[in-house]
């Protein structure tokens, strides 16, 4: 069993380190041999999370440069655990001198303090979204193995304040810097963060993440339910306050008639389960959403206690994100990679011998 820094059972993830420390770092252990790995296939995921790229997001400019210490042997993972470092390249930590003796309203400074009795408050330490960084990494090997067997992970921003995509053109999802699936409604939302930033404050959002080509059986009921991993899986993830499956909470205004999936010898009529039954994978896509809190590290001035119980005023500093919901994209895609790696190999080790049947629906044709 994984500890509170290690992720999953079979592909298991470990990693290390805080936003202001010399280095953050992780440990993959479980990946099956004879994977190609390079440090440059990390590049492109690892961009797509990065902070810097666009006038959105922090402008903290780290390398994000992958050094790949173990595990791999002629560009092939070995089956041994593979360990990556990227060393942190651009902190400034005297942003952090001011509020290292109080506690930001609505972060983890307060309970981080209260349980450890220390903190590291440098760039938000531990607690820091620079920890996802390493997240990112590992599920560069995860989608590698997914997309050997046919699955796609694919996420995009599906709530920014008060907006909702008018429409879902996936296509056009990586071709803007929010991750926004309907490009007509760019400029409107590029002016609303523009004015955001400018007053200081910041925006929670929504994100959705799907996988496509999941082979049904996958999840291990009862306390290994798929949509349970998914859900702890996604709500590991900083400021996620919320995790959906499928229709998620409007099951609660559904009657029966409406909510089921009638199956036919063509297919699902529907997915409102979000491609998940009893816990276990239909075959159908899965579909998840997230909401994320907006960043509580923000220049509007608010009222606090430090640590002797004085009340004081803050203001935080640095270069924060006025919506850290964009660039979790890239993470709710590597957490949903994660647990169907995971899945894949346990449900291998346990099922390996139970004959195949018959599928009974053809490979799922729904794309939200
Ligand atoms: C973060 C605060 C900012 C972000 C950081 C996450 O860091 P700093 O205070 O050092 O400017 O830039 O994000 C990253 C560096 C990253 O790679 O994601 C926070 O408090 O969570």
């Amino acid at each position: 069993m994984s500890g509170a820094n290690s992720f999953g059972r079979s592909f298991c993830v470990t990693t290390f380190g805080e936003s202001h420390g010399p280095a953050i770092g992780c440990v993959i252990d479980g990946c099956p041999p004879g994977v190609p790995i390079a440090p440059e296939d990390f590049r492109a995921d690892l961009d797509r999370r990065a902070t810097g790229r666009s006038r959105h997001t922090s402008q903290r400019r780290e390398a994000d440069e992958v050094e790949i210490l173990s595990g791999v042997y002629q560009g092939l993972s070995t089956g041994t655990p593979i360990a990556l470092l990227i060393r942190n390249t651009d902190a400034r930590s005297k942003d952090y001198g001011e509020i290292a003796e109080r506690f930001r309203p609505g972060h983890a400074d307060y309970t981080y303090w209260h349980k450890y009795g220390i903190r590291d408050p440098r760039g938000g330490g531990r607690a820091s979204a620079r920890e996802t960084t390493l997240r990112v990494a590992a599920a560069v090997l995860a989608k590698k193995l997914l997309t050997q067997r046919g699955i796609r992970v694919q996420g995009w921003l599906s709530g920014l304040g008060p907006y909702a995509p008018a429409r879902i053109v996936r296509d056009a999802v990586e071709r803007n810097p929010l991750f926004w699936p309907d490009p007509e409604q760019l400029p409107e939302l590029e002016a609303f963060l523009d004015g955001l930033r400018k007053s200081g404050d910041s925006i929670g959002a929504r994100l959705t993440v799907i996988a496509e080509g999941v082979p049904v059986g996958l999840g291990e009921p009862v306390y290994g339910k798929l949509d349970a991993e998914i859900a702890a899986a996604l709500m590991s993830i900083n400021a996620v306050k919320a995790v959906e499956i499928g229709d998620g909470a409007d099951v609660c205004g559904q009657r029966g008639s409406e909510h089921r999936d009638e199956l036919t010898r063509a297919g699902f009529l529907s997915n409102h389960a979000g491609g998940i039954l009893g816990g276990i994978s239909t075959g159908q896509a899965i579909i998840a959403h997230a909401a994320i809190k907006p960043t509580c590290s923000i220049l509007v001035p608010g009222r606090t206690l430090d640590v002797h119980g004085n009340e004081v005023e803050i203001v935080t500093k640095g270069r924060h994100d006025p919506c850290v919901g964009i660039r979790a994209v890239p993470i709710v895609e590597a957490m949903l990679a994660l647990v169907l790696v995971d899945h894949l190999l346990r449900h291998r080790a346990q099922c390996a011998d139970v004959p195949p049947q018959q599928p009974l629906v053809p490979a799922d044709p729904f794309l939200p």
